[in-house]
Parts: C-alpha cells; sequence; structure tokens
C-alpha cells in the first residue's frame, strides 16, 4: 500500500541543477534531505555527492588526507582486485572505499517546491580522520531555538553518529561522535521528556541481533544512555534487513509517529510507521505492517541505485506531514502524508 501524495514536480531536485563545490568534481548524487524551518522559510539541509569525472577505464573517487585536503584515488577498472559491482562502494585489497564524497549544503524555498541556495548559507564540509569519506543523511531536530545536526561520520575505521549544533546556520558547534561505530539514522525528539532528551539510533550488531532501530535518552545531548532496542527486522517483510528512523518524531495525540526506513535484502527501500507511547516513547503502541510508501514511480526505481524511497526530513502543518525524501539515491523529491491517515494503518 502506499498513500503518500507526490509532489507533480518531482523531482525537486536533481545533480545537474547545483554546480560541484569541490574543484575538478562532478555532483552524481543528491540524497536525503534534513528539513528545517529558517525565517519563514523551508529549508533542506542536501547530502551532495561528488567525485572527479570519470575517464574511461579507470574509477577514482575524492576522499580527505591527513592534513584535511582533497585527494583523488583512481583504480583500473579491470584490476582483479577491484569489486565495483555496488555503486555506492568500492572494494580493493580488502578496503572498503566509497565512490563518492559526501558533504551537506542547505538550500531554501518559500513555497516548499522551488529551492535554491543563499550565498551567506555555506556547505558543512566533513573534517577530521573520523569524516575522511565525509559526512552524510544529517537530521535536523529543532529545539528551543537550537538545531541538532545528527549525521553519519564516515571514515576508513568507521562508521558512526556525529553531532553539530547551530542557532544561525553560520557558526557550527561541532561535538564530535556522540554514537559510535557501527551506527546511523541518529534523530533527536524536538522535546526533551521529563527533562531528558531523547533520540533514535541505528547500532549494527553483526553476530548476535542486527540492523535494528534503538531508543537511548541522555541529560545533554551529547553523552547517552539507557539504550533500549524498539525495532527488529521482520523476516520476509518489507523490512527484513535494516531499519532506522527518517525524521524527528511527530507528536500526535495517540503517541509519537515515526516515519522509518525499512530495506529488504535485495535492499528495497520502503518507509513504514511505529507509534511509541508519549510519556515513555521505550514502549511501542504500533507498527505497519505494510509499507505507507515504497518505490513506484520510475525516478524512485532507476538511476543510480534504484528502488529507494529515504526520508530524514519533514515538517508538520495540522494533519498534514510534508516530507522531503532521496529517490534512488539521486534526486531529491517530496511527498505529503495525512498524519490520521497514517495512523489507521497501523497494526496495534
Ligand atoms: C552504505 C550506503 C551508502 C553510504 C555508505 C556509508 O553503503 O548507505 O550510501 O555512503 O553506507 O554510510
Amino acid at each position: 500500500m502506499d498513500i503518500a501524495h507526490r509532489f507533480k514536480e518531482n523531482p525537486l531536485l536533481e545533480p545537474s541543477k547545483l554546480k560541484a563545490k569541490i574543484s575538478g568534481m562532478e555532483i552524481v548524487c543528491l540524497l536525503n534531505p534534513g528539513v528545517f524551518r529558517w525565517n519563514g522559510k523551508i529549508g533542506l539541509l542536501l547530502r551532495v555527492a561528488e567525485r572527479p569525472k570519470q575517464q574511461e577505464g579507470k574509477i577514482s573517487f575524492p576522499v580527505y588526507n591527513e592534513f584535511g585536503n582533497i585527494e583523488v584515488l583512481t583504480f583500473d577498472k579491470n584490476d582483479p582486485q577491484l569489486d565495483a559491482s555496488d555503486p555506492r562502494v568500492i572494494k580493493y585489497k580488502g578496503q572498503n572505499y566509497l565512490t563518492t564524497l559526501s558533504y551537506l549544503r542547505p538550500v531554501f524555498s518559500k513555497d516548499g517546491i522551488r529551492f535554491s541556495e543563499e550565498y551567506e548559507f555555506q556547505p558543512i564540509y566533513g573534517e577530521g580522520a573520523l569524516e575522511s569519506f565525509g559526512i552524510e543523511d544529517c537530521r535536523v531536530a529543532t529545539i528551543e531555538n537550537s538545531y541538532y545536526l545528527t549525521y553519519t561520520e564516515v571514515s576508513p575505521i568507521a562508521v558512526g553518529v556525529g553531532l553539530i549544533i547551530t542557532n544561525d546556520w553560520k557558526t557550527f558547534e561541532r561535538k564530535g561522535m556522540i554514537f559510535p561505530p557501527h551506527n546511523k539514522d541518529c534523530v533527536f525528539f524536538e522535546e526533551k521528556i521529563h527533562g531528558k532528551y531523547y533520540a533514535f539510533h541505528r547500532p549494527s550488531s553483526p553476530e548476535l541481533g542486527g540492523n535494528y532501530m534503538w531508543l537511548a535518552e541522555s541529560p545533554d545531548g551529547v553523552h547517552w544512555g539507557n539504550h533500549r532496542c524498539i525495532a527488529i527486522t521482520r523476516e520476509g517483510m518489507w523490512d527484513e534487513a535494516r531499519l532506522g528512523a527518517g525524521g524527528p518524531p511527530i507528536k500526535t495525540s495517540e503517541g509519537w509517529l515515526e516515519i522509518y526506513h525499512g530495506a529488504t535484502k535485495e535492499h528495497r527501500y520502503c518507509l513504514g510507521a511505529i507509534l511509541l507511547d508519549l510519556d515513555d516513547p521505550s514502549v511501542v503502541l504500533a507498527r505497519s505492517e505494510e509499507p505507507i510508501m515504497e518505490p513506484v514511480m520510475p525516478y524512485e526505481q532507476t538511476v543510480f541505485f534504484g528502488n529507494v524511497v529515504f526520508t530524514i526530513g519533514h515538517y508538520v502543518e495540522g494533519d498534514t506531514v510534508y516530507m522531503y525524501y532521496g529517490a534512488s539515491d539521486e534526486v531529491i523529491c517530496g511527498a505529503t502524508f495525512s498524519i490520521n491517515e497514517i495512523l489507521q494503518t497501523l497494526t496495534f
């Protein structure tokens, strides 16, 4: 079942519409934007993935070196030690690399459809050894006039969650890695509960367990504890291989409503929802049996990495969720949902 109302203007943004920021590079993908309100406008914090223009027979991609400068690595496509079967990841001599380098770029819109850059707001790039393969998929939670940016830090040694706090989108307080490896898909609740910050996160446990959604709490937003698993993958279902939180949970009269992504073993990414108790969000009240959104449009099924709808942000007006999402890991789209309609699809 698919109860999303897609914008007729989709895709709203595609790689050819923006210029690369890293010199000598081209934009290959625009992915999964965080969403926020700023000065009466809607802001998207895009994940932009760049790489050098590719030469015949070669595969080349950028990384940050130890001095924080961009360095391009090049491999021969015919090298028997190279596995480039996944468009996102390269395997070479037992080491994984990413085919592109991601950073975060804010764009703004008055109507939620046409987005453009504003000169005074600059991109956020990876910094330091833990971000040498880039930064990705940044959720934005607005708590008491501050924006809490939680994003994936990628490097040869780890995939973990970093936190940046900003009030003005010009100065950024970097708090470092708040959830250690392997962890992704972290988003803060937009209000404290009983005086504590809450967040979802997605550790991966390779032997026992899997890629499950967890909840944690914190006195200050930086130090996290009381971790509890709230949703696991379900064999044979749309979220059988991995799942993770989307944007900040939506406070409804029924509970905290979280739109999350789930993937099959074949990497087909859909969206579903989970409902948590308002007073104690570790209590799961209901969950989607079937997806509420599936990759069905051509722009969701083809191009860079097909069969993907992936969201990490939205804003809410009344019963309507205005959701932005990455389609096929390449273009940015929008859709609306009715909160009531989502609630009616859940299995209690
Ligand atoms: C996976 C995908 C990629 C991403 C890497 C590192 O392979 O989600 O898009 O770049 O992980 O996070």
